[in-house]
């Protein structure tokens, strides 16, 4: 048991990937077991919430931040094996901390330049490293599994987008189908802004609780906890600008990974985008990921580029005497 007057001590690296924020958790983590990722990621969300808190919510961290909590992988080939984690609970998956994440294990000299195999709950990923900043992953299988859904939404109006899985599940509203769109969303320009994120976040919200409430989910009842705007890029160079909310209330500042990716699996079910061809994401910062995919077993492979760097390296200090060691949340702090 652990003792409960010893601080505990986590040691993380933090990273960005094209604004997104990654904690990688190199140590003082829980033990999870030595199972296939998908049931640790059920032990962690069942068991170690506190945790989860700890690491990532105020006062240590934000909202915004992604966890990545590394493990020992089943498959001796890979380099490791990981759980990725936000403010509210656990992901499936996460493009942008993929990549933070090769970027920190080439820092820490635990890889070098070449390709490497990570263990997700959702499937293992290939990744090639730069020996720098740069990473490109093969993500999980990924497609469409809902055309072109009419749904109302509270103060907005009916919205239609359809249903993806990326790694993990998306609504995507294309405002170029959708030119009224911008009507129903009084601030909001084409392409979006960084100053709109309050009306794009609150739109969102509203669109995924009215998802929840019409029993709209992706297979197998899967939750759909990210809503994706995707709409014209600022930079000609680019082929589209999106907006991401996160499950809680932040939006991604990087392109997003899993985002990129369910725009992918679109773009190639209406055959808009062929195996090969680049499609370069460019989130609300102007961050961009650059994707292409290739078809495998009825599915597409999506190819992810991106960069990312190194931000800090700490030991955070978990004390039982600190009335906020596990976090800001409602939950936690209802005084
Ligand atoms: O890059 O896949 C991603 C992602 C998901 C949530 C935040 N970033």
């Amino acid at each position: 048991m652990r003792d409960l007057f010893k601080k505990h001590i986590v040691h993380v690296i933090d990273s960005h990937t094209g604004g997104e924020p990654t904690r990688v958790v190199i140590a003082g983590g829980p033990d999870l077991g030595s199972d296939s990722l998908a049931e640790r990621r059920n032990r962690f969300r069942d068991h170690f919430d506190d945790f989860r808190s700890a690491v990532i919510n105020e006062p240590r961290g934000s909202d915004v931040l992604v966890g990545a909590l590394l493990c020992e992988p089943v498959d001796p080939l890979a380099v490791a094996g990981v759980i990725y984690f936000n403010n509210v609970g656990p992901l499936w998956m996460c493009g942008h901390a993929t990549i933070g994440l090769a970027v920190t294990l080439g820092h820490l000299g635990r890889i070098q330049a070449g390709t490497h195999r990570l263990e997700t709950p959702v499937g293992t990923v290939l990744f090639e490293y730069d020996g720098a900043n740069r990473v490109v992953f093969d993500n999980v299988p990924s497609y469409r599994f809902t055309q072109g859904i009419t749904i109302d939404v509270e103060e907005v109006g009916p919205v239609t987008g359809d249903v993806a899985w990326g790694g993990n599940w998306f609504f995507l509203v294309d405002f170029a189908s959708l030119p009224g769109l911008t009507s129903q969303l009084p601030g909001v320009s084409v392409p979006f802004r960084l100053p709109e994120v309050d009306v794009l976040t609150q739109s969102a919200q509203r669109i995924r609780r009215a998802l929840r409430e019409n029993g709209i989910t992706g297979a197998e009842g899967g939750e759909i906890d990210h809503i994706e705007f995707i709409g014209p890029p600022v930079d000609p160079q680019n082929h589209g600008r999106n907006f991401v909310l996160c499950p809680g209330a932040a939006y991604d500042r990087s392109p997003c990974g899993t985002g990129t990716s369910a725009k992918l699996a679109c773009l190639a079910a209406d055959r808009k985008l062929m195996p090969g061809e680049v499609w370069r994401q460019e989130s609300i910062l102007g961050s961009v990921f650059e994707g292409t995919f290739r078809y495998e077993n009825g599915r597409i492979i999506p190819r992810i580029a991106g960069t990312a760097y190194i931000t800090a390296e700490a030991n955070l200090i978990l004390d039982p005497a600190d009335p906020f060691q596990m976090g800001i949340t409602p939950e936690r702090c209802s005084s």
